[in-house]
């Protein structure tokens, strides 16, 4: 069997629809109690969610902790572009058109571009990093994502030394995504540079080993494992590397509530809650959060000098 090389995978190939097809109608005839809940939630229509990535390797930076159930991460989401209950973008993103895609990286560097999703997949080698992720709502979840540092995609472009921020914007379509609701959008967010250089700073697209689903973010978002859930902006069409602090939706919604910098911090509360404690979904006990949501050792560098009550 001819191997391919990563540069050679289409990302239109990865779940040939022949493949996805007999798949589906292979499942039409089983009962529901023998599929698993990865394949009860896999939605019609969609190619990719749900389909294997190639050549995903374990990272460095993985946390050995309890996973969450893929049926816990993709039915329990924040995705106010399909709705504002946690139980709603796992039906409302189903038919969401990830394909085609691209993400355009642009402003301050050398070599601005379009990147097409088979060339952000063959970017850099994939990784399985397994992180705690921290809402600022005090549920947390353990998820095996899979990706690479932004940092890998940054470079490519070649920042220019004035670029001190990274701006990054979702998707929005209104006929697409009719439930969205609570904010202004598209939804907006950002790092400073060396936050978004930080090799903890993941580019993901997937979890478990496979594509993301809708809900999670497909076909590509962040995640920042030491920031709350908010900065982990999901479904990125442009990153704009720009010479001051972007906006972002959170912090335009609610300035009073959510900073620019929002780091996991036991220490600083939410004006309406405590932060000191949270959940991991599928336990009742609360846990202790941890400063930096327990990535410390490696970020806090980021923040010397910093009052961090202030720059919450
Ligand atoms: N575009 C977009 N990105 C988003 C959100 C959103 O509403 N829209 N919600 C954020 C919040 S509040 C959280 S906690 C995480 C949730 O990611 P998950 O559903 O994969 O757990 O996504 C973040 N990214
Ligand atoms: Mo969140």
């Amino acid at each position: 069997m001819l191997i391919k090389k990563p540069a050679d995978i289409l990302y239109s190939e990865i779940t040939p629809k022949h493949i996805y097809m007999n798949r589906r109608n292979f499942l039409a005839g089983v009962p529901a109690a023998f599929l698993g809940a990865r394949e009860l939630l896999s939605p019609s229509g969609q190619a990719l969610a749900g389909t294997k990535l190639p050549n995903v390797q374990k990272s460095k930076y993985t946390v050995d902790e309890k996973q969450n159930s893929y049926q816990e991460v993709s039915t329990y989401n924040n995705y106010y572009e399909f709705g504002t209950d946690k139980s709603e973008p796992s039906g409302y993103a189903k038919n969401f058109k990830t394909e085609p895609w691209t993400v355009s990286v642009e402003g301050l560097c050398n070599k601005p571009s379009k990147f097409t999703m088979e060339e952000i997949l063959a970017l850099a080698p994939l990784e399985e990093r397994v992180y705690r992720h921290r809402c600022v709502e005090a549920w947390s979840i353990v998820v095996p994502w899979v990706g690479y540092s932004l940092s890998a995609l940054l470079n490519k472009v070649e920042p220019a030394s004035r670029a001190t921020y990274v701006a990054f914007e979702s998707f929005f379509d209104r006929r697409q995504m009719p439930h969205a609701a609570g904010l202004q959008f598209p939804y907006v967010e950002g790092l400073r540079m060396d936050e978004a250089m930080h090799p903890l700073a993941l580019l993901c697209t997937g979890m478990f080993g496979e594509a993301l689903p809708p809900q999670d973010g497909a076909p590509v978002r962040m995640i920042l494992p030491w920031k709350y859930g908010f900065k982990s902006i999901k479904s990125i069409v442009k990153i704009r590397l720009v010479g001051g602090q972007p906006p972002t939706s959170w912090n335009l919604s609610n300035a009073p509530e959510y900073g620019f910098y929002s780091n996991v911090n036991p220490r600083v509360d939410h004006p309406r809650w405590s932060q000191a404690s949270e959940r991991r979904l599928g336990e009742l006990r609360k846990r202790a959060t941890l400063m930096f949501n327990g990535y410390g050792d490696q970020v806090a560098s980021l923040y010397n000098g910093m009052d961090l009550k202030k720059n919450y």
